[in-house]
C-alpha cells in the first residue's frame, strides 16, 4: 500500500492521494467490471424531467442508491435486473476501516462510470439516514475535476484535480457540502478500459 500522505483540504475533508498503487487500482477495476457484468451499468434519470444522467451508475452492497423520476431512495435491488446488488468486495471495504472513524460498515458503494464528456452538477449527497458517517470516495482512471463549496450553493469553492488511486474523505462539518465533477480530462489515464473514469462512494445508509 502507499505511504499514507493525508491532506487536510477543508475542516472534514481529507485527500490520500495516490492510496492505491497502480496494481491495486488495477485489481480493482477489474473487480468492478466483473461485478457489473451482473449488475450492469445504467443510466440513472434525474427526478421530475426525466433527462438522463451522463454519468453511468451501478452499486453494490445491501442497498443501492437510485435516481428515478420519482425522486433519490436507496433500494436493495437492481432497478434493471431486480436482482440483489453484489457484495462490496474486502478491497473496498478495506478503505472505510482505514480511514473512516466510523463503527458499523458501509452498506453502499454507490460506483459513477464517467465516459468521454461526463460530469456531475453540484448537489449534496443528503439520502442517508446515517448523517455522522463519513462518506469515502475513490477515484480511478482519468483526472477529474472535483468541485467543492460550503453547505449552501453560495459562498466560495475549492477546486481539485482528483487523480487515479485517491482516496477522499468527508464527515462532520463537510457532510452536507455541495460538491460535483466539473470536468473529466479525457486520456490522462489508460487505466479504464474504452477510457474515462470510475469514482467509487462508500457509504453507510442507516442507523445502526
Ligand atoms: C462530499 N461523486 O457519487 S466523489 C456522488 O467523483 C459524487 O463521482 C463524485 O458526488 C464523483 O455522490 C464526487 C466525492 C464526494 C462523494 C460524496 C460526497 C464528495 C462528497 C458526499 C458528501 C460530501
Ligand atoms: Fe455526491
Amino acid at each position: 500500500m502507499a505511504m499514507v500522505r493525508p491532506l487536510q483540504l477543508a475542516a472534514g475533508v481529507t485527500l490520500w492521494r495516490e492510496y492505491f498503487a497502480r496494481p491495486v487500482q488495477q485489481e480493482i477495476v477489474e473487480t468492478v467490471m466483473r461485478l457489473a457484468q451482473s449488475a450492469p451499468f445504467y443510466r440513472p434519470l434525474m427526478p421530475k424531467t426525466a433527462n438522463p444522467f451522463s454519468v453511468e451508475e451501478t452499486n453494490f452492497g445491501p442497498l443501492g442508491w437510485l435516481a428515478e423520476p420519482g425522486g433519490y431512495r436507496y433500494a436493495p435491488q437492481h432497478p434493471v435486473t431486480g436482482e440483489p446488488w453484489p457484495a462490496i468486495p474486502d478491497m473496498l471495504i478495506e478503505p472505510w476501516r482505514s480511514v473512516a472513524p466510523f463503527p458499523q460498515p458501509p452498506e453502499c458503494c454507490l460506483v459513477n462510470l464517467y465516459r468521454a464528456g461526463a460530469k456531475m452538477g453540484a448537489h449534496q449527497d443528503r439520502d442517508e439516514d446515517e448523517l455522522g458517517a463519513p462518506v469515502v470516495s475513490v477515484s480511478l482512471g482519468d483526472d477529474a475535476v472535483f468541485r467543492f463549496g460550503g453547505v449552501t450553493r453560495k459562498g466560495p469553492t475549492q477546486t481539485v484535480k482528483l487523480s487515479s488511486g485517491d482516496v477522499l474523505t468527508f464527515g462532520g462539518p463537510s457532510r452536507l457540502m455541495f460538491h460535483g465533477i466539473a470536468r473529466v480530462i479525457a486520456a490522462s489515464s489508460d487505466l479504464v478500459h474504452g477510457g474515462g473514469r470510475i469514482n467509487l462512494t462508500l457509504r453507510r445508509v442507516t442507523k445502526a
